[in-house]
This record gives structure tokens, sequence and C-alpha cells, in this order.
């Protein structure tokens, strides 16, 4: 209650502060005269116009250009292998995964500015990445780090809507709830109101986004604390980066914890568009509900246990392992839960994908951070054996297109050792990461005018009856 009662009292000053909106501004702008560089507003409105006249380009001298043909077998299975979406920020290779910008997650490792010499990059580095395709230099990530601080304002009625809701509820519902309450924020639904002409949509739309991405993990920590720390909430540490101020909130003061959630929110940032949560936070943003509509919206598809539920997946059936096996298991006694798990109808959880087709490089860097920090861990050890005994039995299967394992593989094993033991909140951490993927590409989305989305369904007669004929003709 005490705690509780600090996190009204911090965010009614902030609310203050927030007031004098007007002078923060102006402080900003005169920032932006003198050292144009540190502001990434400035930056993208000098991009934008640029990328708007390479798209019309693009659609006028190749708009009838032939991608790939559409077969059956697509439109029943989940649209596989379908090239239908722009998403600038990033781009997935089956082989190869995720590259930010053009940059793959080593790339990014070693170019992106640390907190600390050969340190893990810092998530506002990365969001300066994906929106502007430039990495920053250390003092950009600085601005950006304090413009994201002082941004980090949630009302209070964002915490009671979410007391309202039985402690019990899904933290993954808890902070649904919550992206839904700052809604009431939106800067974009109050410019449309007003009627804002559309070739300004980007901007309320960063306002939203930058304010949304800085907000998250203040409402992602509240939850944590609620559920699992009766209550006792952590104020903001206005001295911390986004990820360390993030895992500060969380009640994890390691200094490797906090590098851990610097590399966690940089590598789950994003994953090109046609991920369940970033297709979804694009679809609903192409109706030109505001950021946070979009973002809850996605949030909502990413709490499946198919998409980023199955991290807290993962860590629940290790620990079934152990339950049942224990800690010392056999190379058979794995195979055999293996089996028995696939036997019971369930898949395994942090294997397979609908895109890669090798070991996911969000894996593999987890997997180098856990031999560098925690190589003795018995369940990081339990991991590197399912890493060995998994992908042939899936193999084995015949119908499954990657048997290597995904990103969610391998990040439970890491928080569970720094003491986030709470499986069901792992999604959340997942949830606050995609925010800077999906949140960035919103704002391209309005700057490049992209338009509602709207494919074409169609019902089993008209399918079979389209095949009658091609066959006939
Ligand atoms: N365990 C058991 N069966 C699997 C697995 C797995 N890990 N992966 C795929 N299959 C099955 C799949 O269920 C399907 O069976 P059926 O035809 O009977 O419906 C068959 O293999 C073919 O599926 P794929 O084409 O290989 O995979 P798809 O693209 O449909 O699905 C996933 C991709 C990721 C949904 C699937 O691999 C899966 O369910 N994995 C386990 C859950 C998981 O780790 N999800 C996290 C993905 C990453 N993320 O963060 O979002
Ligand atoms: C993701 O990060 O969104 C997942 O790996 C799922 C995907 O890319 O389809």
């Amino acid at each position: 209650m005490v705690f509780l009662k600090g996190v009204s009292a911090l965010s009614r000053l902030r609310s203050r502060v927030k007031q004098h909106s007007s002078l923060s501004n102006s402080v900003r702008w005169i920032q932006t005269q003198t050292s144009s560089d540190l502001d990434l507003h400035s930056q993208l409105k000098e991009l934008i116009p640029e990328q708007q006249e390479r798209l019309k380009k693009i659609r006028a001298e190749h708009g009838k250009v032939q991608l790939g043909n559409i077969t059956v077998d697509m439109v029943i299975g989940g649209m596989r292998g379908m090239t239908g979406l722009l998403w600038e920020t990033s781009l997935l290779d089956p082989d190869e995964g995720i590259r930010f910008r053009g940059l793959s997650i080593p790339e990014c490792q070693k170019l992106l500015p640390a907190a600390k010499p050969d340190g893990e990059p810092l998530p506002e580095g990365l969001l300066w990445l994906l929106l502007t395709g430039k990495v920053p230099s250390k003092a950009q990530v600085d601005a950006l780090s304090q413009e994201l601080r002082d941004r980090a304002i949630v009302p209070d009625y964002v915490f009671k809507a979410i007391d309202a809701l039985p402690v019990s509820a899904h933290p993954m519902t808890q902070f649904a709830t919550g992206v839904m309450a700052l809604q009431v924020q939106s800067e974009f639904q109050r410019a449309y109101e007003k009627g804002i002409s559309k070739t300004k949509y980007w901007e309320p739309t960063y306002e939203d986004a930058l304010s949304l991405i800085a907000r998250v993990p203040l409402v992602a920590s509240y939850v944590y604390r609620r559920i699992y720390k009766d209550g006792k909430f952590i104020p903001v540490d206005d001295s911390l980066d986004y990820g360390g101020n993030f895992s500060h909130m969380l009640g994890f003061s390691s200094p490797q914890m906090h590098e851990l959630m610097r590399l966690y929110v940089t590598i789950h940032s994003d994953h090109e568009g046609g991920n369940v949560s970033a297709h979804t936070g694009h679809l609903v943003g192409s109706a030109l509900s505001d950021p946070y509509l979009s973002f809850a919206a996605a949030l909502n598809g990413l709490a499946g246990p198919l998409h980023g539920l199955a991290n807290q997946e993962v860590l629940l059936w290790i620990k079934s392992v152990v339950d049942e096996c224990g800690e010392n298991i056999s190379k058979d006694q794995l195979k055999d839960y293996v089996w028995k798990t696939l036997n019971s109808g369930k898949v395994v959880p942090g294997f397979g994908h609908g895109v890669l087709r090798k070991t996911d490089p969000r894996y593999m860097c987890q997997r180098e951070f856990a031999l560098k920090h925690l190589p003795d861990d018995p369940l990081f050890k339990l991991v590197s054996q399912l890493y060995e005994v998994v992908p042939p039995i899936l193999t084995e299967l015949g119908k499954v297109k990657n048997p290597w394992p995904n990103v969610d593989a391998h990040s439970g094993v890491l928080l569970n050792y720094y003491g986030l033991t709470e499986a069901r909140y792992y999604t959340v951490l997942f949830g606050v990461s995609r925010s800077i993927g999906i949140c960035s590409q919103l704002i391209w989305d309005r700057a490049l005018g992209l338009p509602l989305e709207r494919p074409k369904s169609v019902t089993m007669d008209w399918l079979e009856n389209y095949c009658k004929k091609a066959k006939a003709a």
C-alpha cells in the first residue's frame, strides 16, 4: 500500500511535469536548433519525404511486377510464403534469421551503443536504427533515453483499470488492459477529432508511438509487482537506461540482469511484418486506429501459445521435465519425455517456426549469453540437451518444416537464473520489447500513407468451383 502511494505520487508529479509540456517542448526545440543530430523527430522529418518519393517511384515503375503465384495451399495454409505486406524496419531470411534495417543480431551487438564496454546493445539504439535506418551515436542514444524518460508518465487511472481485474488474471490480460487504458492519452485520436490533414498523420503517430514505448515498462512492472510481490511497487530510476530501468522496476538490480534485459528487449523487438503480433498491429493501424489501440490488439495475438506465450510454455514444460525426471536426466529419458508430449497431441514448445528453417539467431545469442554467464546452470544444461534431442525427433515426425529451436526455447532459463522465475509473466516481457518494432513501423505506415488493409477471402465452394473450371480450361 505504501508503495502504491509512492507510484501515485510519482505519477502525480509526472502529470505536473506534463502540464508544463509547452515548456518541455520548447526546451526540446532549442536543443534541436543547436544540435539537430541528437533529435530523432527532426531526423525522421528529413527522411520521410525522400522515402515517400521512393515508394511512389517503386509503384509507378514496378506496380504490375508479379511477386509470386497464390496457390490453394497458401489460402488454406495460413498464407505461408505469400508476400503481401510492406514492412520497413526488419526482414527475415529463412536460413539466416532476422536483420534489423539490414543488420544481423551479431552486427547489432557490435555496432549499436552499449551501456558499458563490450556490453549488450541498448534497446534505444535499436529503436533509432529501426526508425531511421542509421546506426546512432552514443550521444543520440543517450538523448533518446532521456526523451523516453521524459515521456514515461502513467496516469493513476491506468493502474486502477488493472486493479479492477482479479490478481489471478493472466499477466498478459492485465498488461493489455493497462495499454488500453493508456489509450485515453492518444494524441493521434485527439488530432484526428480536430480534423488533422492526412499529410500530417505521422506526427501524432510519432508522439503516441514514443510515449507508448516509454510507458509500457511502467505498466508491465506494475503488473509484475502487483501479482508476484504483494503490490510493493518500485519507482522509476531516472539514472538508468530503458532496459536497465525496466529490470530495476521489476525488482532485479544485478548488472548482469540489466544486461540480459537490454539484450532481451533488443532481440524480441521486431521480426518483420507477418508474425501474428506485428501483422495485427499493422492491420488494426491501417484502419487509422491509433498506436495504443493497434498495439493492444497486437498484444492479444502475442498472448497465444503458438506465438509469444510459447516462452511461458517452454519454461513450464522444462520444469515439468525436471519434476518428473530430476535435473540429471539422461538423453534417453529426455527422448521419451519429448515423445510423450507429442503422443499426447501437444507441440514441443520453443521448436519450429512459420518462416525460419534453421536455428533462430535469437536462440544462438541467448545461448552465447548463457555460455558466458551461467554455463553451469542445470536448466541451461537441459536446454542444451534439448537442442540435441528434439530436432531429430521432430524430423522423424515427417511433417515439421523446421525442427530447430526458436527464440522462446531459451529466454525462460536465463530469466529464471536471475530470479525472474514466474513463467506466466514472460510474454509480458516479449510484449514490452515488441512495442519498439510495431510502433516504429506504425510511424512509417502513416508517413508512407499505407492504405487500409483488406485482402480478399473466398469460401470452400468458391475454391472448388474455381479449381474445377481451371482444370477444364
Ligand atoms: N512440435 C510438434 N509439432 C510441430 C512443431 C513442434 N514444435 N512445430 C510444428 N509442428 C507440426 C505442426 O503442428 C503441424 O502439424 P499438423 O499438420 O498436424 O497441424 C506440422 O508440424 C507442420 O507445421 P509447420 O508448417 O512446420 O509449422 P507452422 O508454420 O504451421 O507453425 C509454429 C509454426 C511455430 C506455430 C509451430 O512450429 C509450433 O507450434 N511450435 C511450437 C510453439 C512455438 O514454439 N511457438 C513459438 C514461435 C515463435 N514465436 O515466438 O512466436
Ligand atoms: C516472432 O518473433 O514474431 C516469432 O518468431 C514468430 C514469427 O516470426 O512468425
